[in-house]
């Protein structure tokens, strides 16, 4: 992230006085081949699941929400729904709402409507879609004041944060914080817990482990979808990084590991083959696999946990009647 950031408001026509103001930190665009010819030169090869997300994919990934095996995202905006009242009385109302990525419109229209927040932050790395859904709010909320942020969450980050403005609070869903290895997860909501600081509450929701036929239906399911999300990275890499990679020669492999509580999509080469990306030869045999995404599941204890070892304090948590997604708000600890 560069050290300045630049702030402008950003008008649109048909809204009125626009309460958008867009702070842009520049977040550095990934070091995709790097990552990537690192990634398929490995032993055990495997790619970011960061690379899932672009444009193709993000609208996969907006059909995968909608899935009827993918139960996480109706299953948290249950949760959200049922307890709003709760969740604002604990996160307290008229203060400072940080949304770390800005996904869902559901998720975040139904906090805001029981938080009303004076400020709300929402932080992305994509400045489309983060402008896209600030101003889509902007008009549904017209009296809030939204102080957009570009930047990259994963890494170190800091919010243009007035101490006039009062408390903090933060939301994380849709269980994002799973798709990072436990102590990155740890890292990050250390970093988190550093932003909001000492009295800070963070509304986090966290995908529950499960019967293995549940989880390996909601990332393997019967429409086809998620093997082609899964699929898109390799269609990417050839059109961003010059590949010949062919997606079909690869099945599409999501499992369970009980040991680790994680889900793991992979690509299976489907024979012997190699392919050319950015200049470079790779080679796969039959049946090797790329590692493409893990979903770590966190069972409210182990959550607990790994929030303490971050300076959280864990102070409730909600979960939906069939124990399948857990919300936690967490307070930072003085
Ligand atoms: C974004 N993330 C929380 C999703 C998940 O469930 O781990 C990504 C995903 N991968 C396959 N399906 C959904």
């Amino acid at each position: 992230m560069r050290a300045h950031a630049t702030a402008r408001t950003t008008p649109r026509e048909g809204h009125g006085v626009a309460r958008v103001r867009l702070h842009d930190h520049h977040p550095a665009p990934a070091d995709v081949r790097g990552e990537v010819l690192a990634g398929l030169a490995a032993p055990a090869k495997h790619l970011p699941p960061k690379l899932f997300y672009d444009e193709a994919g993000s609208r996969l990934f907006d059909a995968i929400t909608e899935l009827p095996e993918y139960y996480p995202t109706r299953t948290e905006i249950g949760i959200l729904q049922a307890h709003g009242a709760e969740m604002a009385a604990r996160l307290g109302r008229g203060r400072v709402l940080i949304e770390l990525g800005s996904g869902s419109s559901r998720k975040i229209q139904t906090l805001l409507a029981a938080l009303q927040p004076r400020v709300y932050v929402p932080v992305d790395i994509s400045r489309e879609h983060l402008l896209e859904s600030a101003h889509a709010l902007a008009a549904r909320f017209p009296t809030l004041e939204i102080q957009a942020v570009c930047a990259d969450y994963s890494g170190p980050f800091a919010l243009p944060l007035d101490p006039t403005w009062g408390g903090l609070a933060a939301f994380f869903p849709g269980s994002s914080i799973g798709n990072f290895e436990p102590d990155q997860a740890r890292r990050l909501l250390g970093r988190i817990a550093a932003v909001l600081g000492a009295g800070g509450r963070l509304l986090i929701g966290v995908d529950l482990p499960k019967d293995p036929a549940v989880l390996e239906a909601a990332y393997d399911d019967a429409q086809g979808v998620t093997a082609a999300f899964n699929r898109n990275l390799l269609t990417r890499i050839n059109r961003e990084l010059g590949g010949d990679l062919d997606p079909q020669a690869f099945d599409h492999l999501a499992r369970f590991d009980t040991e680790r509580s994680r889900v793991e999509m992979h690509l299976v080469s489907r024979l012997d083959q190699q392919a050319r990306v950015a200049g470079e030869v790779f080679r796969f045999r039959r049946g090797e696999t790329i590692h493409t995404e893990s979903s770590y599941k966190y069972a409210i204890a182990a959550f607990q946990r790994l929030a303490q070892a971050a300076g959280f304090v864990p102070e409730q948590v909600w979960t939906d009647p069939h124990q399948r997604f857990s919300v936690h708000c967490l307070r930072v600890d003085s």
